[in-house]
Protein backbone atom coordinates (compact mmCIF):
# COMPACT_ATOMS: atom_id res chain seq x y z
CA UNK A 1 0.00 0.00 0.00
CA UNK A 2 0.73 3.29 -1.29
CA UNK A 3 1.85 5.84 1.88
CA UNK A 4 -0.56 8.24 3.24
CA UNK A 5 -0.13 11.66 2.36
CA UNK A 6 0.14 12.62 5.97
CA UNK A 7 2.74 10.01 6.54
CA UNK A 8 4.69 11.10 3.30
CA UNK A 9 4.71 14.88 4.28
CA UNK A 10 6.25 13.56 7.93
CA UNK A 11 8.94 11.61 6.80
CA UNK A 12 9.77 14.40 4.00
CA UNK A 13 10.12 16.88 7.13
CA UNK A 14 11.95 13.74 9.10
CA UNK A 15 14.16 13.90 5.96
CA UNK A 16 14.65 17.83 6.25
CA UNK A 17 15.84 17.16 10.22
CA UNK A 18 18.06 14.99 9.29
CA UNK A 19 19.83 16.86 6.70
CA UNK A 20 19.81 19.80 9.23
CA UNK A 21 21.21 17.89 12.07
CA UNK A 22 23.94 16.98 9.94
CA UNK A 23 24.73 20.33 9.03
CA UNK A 24 24.33 21.25 12.32
CA UNK A 25 27.26 18.64 13.50
CA UNK A 26 29.30 20.15 10.35
CA UNK A 27 28.91 23.56 11.71
CA UNK A 28 30.25 22.44 15.06
CA UNK A 29 33.06 20.78 13.59
CA UNK A 30 33.84 23.81 11.88
CA UNK A 31 34.20 26.09 15.17
CA UNK A 32 35.76 22.72 17.33
CA UNK A 33 38.56 22.80 14.33
CA UNK A 34 39.04 26.77 14.23
CA UNK A 35 39.56 26.33 18.14
CA UNK A 36 42.08 23.71 17.32
CA UNK A 37 40.39 20.72 18.51
CA UNK A 38 41.39 18.02 15.81
CA UNK A 39 39.86 15.14 17.99
CA UNK A 40 36.50 16.53 18.78
CA UNK A 41 36.18 18.00 15.19
CA UNK A 42 36.63 14.42 13.74
CA UNK A 43 33.62 13.34 16.29
CA UNK A 44 31.41 15.72 14.96
CA UNK A 45 32.88 15.40 11.35
CA UNK A 46 31.77 11.44 11.99
CA UNK A 47 28.34 12.45 13.70
CA UNK A 48 27.68 14.67 10.87
CA UNK A 49 28.06 11.47 8.04
CA UNK A 50 25.95 9.30 10.06
CA UNK A 51 23.17 11.77 9.82
CA UNK A 52 23.27 12.26 6.13
CA UNK A 53 22.71 8.17 5.74
CA UNK A 54 19.78 8.69 8.61
CA UNK A 55 18.48 11.21 5.91
CA UNK A 56 18.83 8.62 2.87
CA UNK A 57 17.50 6.19 4.98
CA UNK A 58 14.47 8.06 5.13
CA UNK A 59 14.92 8.79 1.41
CA UNK A 60 14.90 5.32 0.32
CA UNK A 61 11.90 4.48 2.37
CA UNK A 62 9.72 6.79 1.03
CA UNK A 63 10.68 6.01 -2.75
CA UNK A 64 10.12 2.39 -1.83
CA UNK A 65 7.00 3.29 -0.98
CA UNK A 66 6.26 4.75 -3.66
CA UNK A 67 5.92 8.15 -2.36
CA UNK A 68 7.58 11.32 -3.44
CA UNK A 69 10.60 12.70 -1.75
CA UNK A 70 10.09 16.66 -1.41
CA UNK A 71 13.37 17.93 -0.38
CA UNK A 72 13.25 21.67 2.04
CA UNK A 73 15.66 24.18 2.15
CA UNK A 74 17.94 23.79 5.06
CA UNK A 75 18.07 25.72 8.38
CA UNK A 76 21.36 28.04 8.94
CA UNK A 77 23.04 26.24 11.70
CA UNK A 78 24.67 28.12 14.60
CA UNK A 79 28.21 28.73 14.17
CA UNK A 80 29.52 29.88 17.46
CA UNK A 81 29.91 28.33 20.99
CA UNK A 82 31.53 29.03 24.16
CA UNK A 83 33.21 25.88 24.26
CA UNK A 84 34.06 22.14 23.69
CA UNK A 85 31.65 21.22 26.62
CA UNK A 86 28.78 23.74 25.12
CA UNK A 87 28.98 21.99 21.82
CA UNK A 88 28.38 18.43 22.80
CA UNK A 89 25.61 19.54 25.20
CA UNK A 90 24.13 21.40 22.55
CA UNK A 91 24.63 18.05 20.49
CA UNK A 92 22.90 16.54 22.96
CA UNK A 93 19.68 18.69 23.47
CA UNK A 94 19.55 18.53 19.53
CA UNK A 95 19.50 14.31 20.23
CA UNK A 96 17.02 14.41 22.59
CA UNK A 97 14.76 17.08 20.08
CA UNK A 98 15.26 14.15 17.47
CA UNK A 99 13.71 11.53 19.41
CA UNK A 100 10.76 13.45 20.35
CA UNK A 101 10.74 13.80 16.32
CA UNK A 102 10.59 10.70 15.74
CA UNK A 103 8.32 9.29 18.68
CA UNK A 104 5.92 11.81 16.84
CA UNK A 105 6.59 10.25 13.79
CA UNK A 106 5.80 6.59 15.60
CA UNK A 107 2.59 7.74 17.16
CA UNK A 108 1.66 9.17 13.49
CA UNK A 109 2.30 5.48 12.15
CA UNK A 110 -0.10 3.82 14.68
CA UNK A 111 -2.92 6.48 14.40
CA UNK A 112 -2.96 5.68 10.34
CA UNK A 113 -2.73 1.81 10.81
CA UNK A 114 0.70 2.00 9.03
CA UNK A 115 2.53 -0.84 10.35
CA UNK A 116 5.06 -0.81 7.79
CA UNK A 117 6.28 2.66 8.27
CA UNK A 118 5.93 2.17 12.16
CA UNK A 119 8.58 -1.00 11.93
CA UNK A 120 10.35 0.69 9.63
CA UNK A 121 10.72 3.70 12.34
CA UNK A 122 11.90 1.32 15.37
CA UNK A 123 15.24 1.74 13.74
CA UNK A 124 15.09 5.05 14.29
CA UNK A 125 14.12 4.81 18.06
CA UNK A 126 16.87 2.65 18.92
CA UNK A 127 19.13 4.20 17.26
CA UNK A 128 18.18 7.47 18.99
CA UNK A 129 18.85 5.68 22.60
CA UNK A 130 22.18 5.50 21.49
CA UNK A 131 23.04 8.65 20.19
CA UNK A 132 21.65 10.06 23.44
CA UNK A 133 23.63 8.02 25.34
CA UNK A 134 27.01 8.85 23.31
CA UNK A 135 26.77 12.40 23.50
CA UNK A 136 25.31 12.80 27.22
CA UNK A 137 28.39 10.67 28.14
CA UNK A 138 30.39 12.88 26.16
CA UNK A 139 29.13 15.95 28.57
CA UNK A 140 30.13 13.79 31.80
CA UNK A 141 33.21 13.56 30.76
CA UNK A 142 33.96 17.28 29.78
CA UNK A 143 32.01 17.52 32.97
CA UNK A 144 34.96 15.61 35.03
CA UNK A 145 37.93 16.86 33.37
CA UNK A 146 36.34 20.88 33.90
CA UNK A 147 38.94 23.43 33.43
CA UNK A 148 41.94 20.99 32.91
CA UNK A 149 44.17 21.96 29.87
CA UNK A 150 45.60 18.53 29.99
CA UNK A 151 42.43 16.24 30.88
CA UNK A 152 40.78 18.72 27.76
CA UNK A 153 43.86 17.33 25.50
CA UNK A 154 43.14 13.94 26.58
CA UNK A 155 39.76 13.57 25.89
CA UNK A 156 40.10 15.20 21.96
CA UNK A 157 43.12 12.47 21.44
CA UNK A 158 40.43 10.42 22.91
CA UNK A 159 37.52 11.26 20.57
CA UNK A 160 39.81 11.81 17.55
CA UNK A 161 40.02 7.69 18.31
CA UNK A 162 35.95 7.50 16.77
CA UNK A 163 35.74 4.73 14.34
CA UNK A 164 39.51 3.77 14.74
CA UNK A 165 38.45 1.13 16.82
FE1 LIG B 1 21.40 12.07 15.50
O1 LIG B 1 20.15 10.87 14.79
FE2 LIG B 1 19.56 11.36 13.14
O2 LIG B 1 19.09 13.07 13.60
Amino acid sequence: MRLSEKIEKALNAQIKEEFDSAYLYLSMAAYLKSKKFPGFAKWMEAQMQEEFTHAIKLYSYVNERGGRVVLEGLKKPQENWNSPQEVFEAAYAHECYISDKIDELVRLARNENDNATEGFLQWFVNEQVEEEASTSEIVDKFKFVGESKNGLFMLDNALGQRGEK
